[in-house]
């Protein structure tokens, strides 16, 4: 790992916004890979303080600076990821986090790397109920659905999220996909979902294959 990538994990961990700002700036700069930043830097960074949260260390005020401090770098980072925007669209997408759950910056990189390869994406945002997904679906005619969730709580509403796709008579021509921390494979093919990916770069993959498309 690089010195700088070492020192935006850094940043997340110590809840300094300014500074991962920054250091993102000068890592694009350096002619860093900002995929790199993002998995090897913010991403482990974060997911120290989720562990420091855990074990009664940090609480609340540090998960939010650290979110922030994250979120601030991934305004940098993140559209340096954006592909050749002139290729055919690979499929129509609707992505968010279910309902009861606020987390957004893992569904949001899903969405930052399906349209930098190419697929159209309608991020509906967080804390969202089964029915926006299905009122998405409608204006959008999307065939894939992703789903978010990262707390043992709120995973359930993937599987309302498939009922509800079911119940409205969109389940045949959509194919669903799942995500976020606390779901598993098993779990997903539990629910009926057409798939689970375990980070944004496998994401891509899985949607390639659902939309039956060639990478
Ligand atoms: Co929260 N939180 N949080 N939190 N938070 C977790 C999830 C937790 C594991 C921390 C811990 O205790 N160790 C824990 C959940 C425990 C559980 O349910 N088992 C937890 C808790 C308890 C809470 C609160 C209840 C805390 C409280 O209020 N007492 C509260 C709940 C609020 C709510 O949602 N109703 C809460 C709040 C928050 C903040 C708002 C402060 C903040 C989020 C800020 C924001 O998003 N704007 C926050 C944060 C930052 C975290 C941790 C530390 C980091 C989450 C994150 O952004 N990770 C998290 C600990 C952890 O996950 N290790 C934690 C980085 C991101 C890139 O990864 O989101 O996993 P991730 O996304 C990955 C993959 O999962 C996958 O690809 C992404 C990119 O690689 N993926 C998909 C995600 N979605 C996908 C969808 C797909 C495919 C792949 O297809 C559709």
């Amino acid at each position: 790992m690089t010195d700088m990538v070492e020192k935006l994990a850094q940043a997340v961990i110590d809840g300094e916004p300014e500074d991962a700002q920054a250091l993102a700036k000068e890592a694009l700069v350096q002619g860093l890979d900002p995929l790199e930043c993002i998995t090897n830097g913010l991403t482990k960074g974060i997911q120290k303080v989720g562990e420091l949260f855990a074990s009664g260390e940090y609480y609340l005020p540090e998960l939010i600076i650290g979110a922030d401090a994250m979120k601030d770098a991934l305004e940098i980072l993140e559209p340096a990821l954006v592909g050749d925007q002139k290729r055919e669209v690979v499929a129509n997408v609707v992505l968010g986090t279910v309902q009861g759950d606020l987390h957004e910056i893992g569904k949001t990189l899903v969405a930052t790397m399906l349209t930098a390869n190419g697929f159209q994406v309608k991020d509906i945002g967080v804390d969202q109920p089964a029915s926006a997904f299905v009122d998405a679906v409608k204006e959008t005619g999307a065939t894939i659905v992703g789903a978010s969730a990262l707390l043992t709580t709120t995973m359930l509403q993937q599987e309302k999220l498939i009922q509800a796709l079911d119940e409205a008579g969109l389940r045949e021509n959509v194919k669903v996909m799942v995500g976020g921390a606390p779901v598993t494979d098993e779990f997903a093919k539990r629910i009926g979902a057409d798939g689970y990916s375990e980070d944004a770069i496998s994401a891509v993959n899985l949607a390639f294959r659902l939309a039956d498309a060639p990478e």
